[in-house]
């Protein structure tokens, strides 16, 4: 391993203000954490699709289980709308995208929409 002598270190980075999150913390740069801004992606009830062609959808696009599957299906048919996941913005589109283009391919009129988490 190659050390540098102390005289030839650059200096430590002086505290920066916390001017981000206002917790009154002064944080060195390297140890805040970053958050991107997230997306919910938002499933709608129709009559049409299948409760059988949404779950396979939120298993295979959304990765959710089973379980979690069928239970947001059923908060949907009974609420009219509801969170299939949260994401990134381009993630929560790529997700989008696919299926309602899955959809088209069976002629189901499913529809989503991305919104803000703020
Ligand atoms: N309401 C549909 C039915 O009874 C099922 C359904 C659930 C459709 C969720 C869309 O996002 C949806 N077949």
């Amino acid at each position: 391993m190659i050390r540098l002598s102390d005289d030839k270190k650059p200096p430590p980075a002086p505290p920066r203000r916390d001017t981000e999150r206002q917790t009154g913390l002064v944080l060195d740069e390297r140890t805040r954490t970053k958050k991107p801004p997230m997306y919910k992606v938002l499933l709608h009830n129709d009559d049409y699709t299948t409760r059988e062609f949404v779950v396979w959808v939120l298993q295979s696009v959304f990765h959710k289980n089973e379980n979690d599957a069928i239970a947001i299906m059923s908060h949907v048919h009974n609420n009219g709308v509801g969170v299939a996941g949260v994401y990134t913005f381009e993630v929560a589109e790529t997700k989008v995208t696919k299926t309602m283009s899955l959809a088209k391919q069976q002629q189901f009129p499913l529809q989503l929409s991305i919104e803000s988490t703020e």
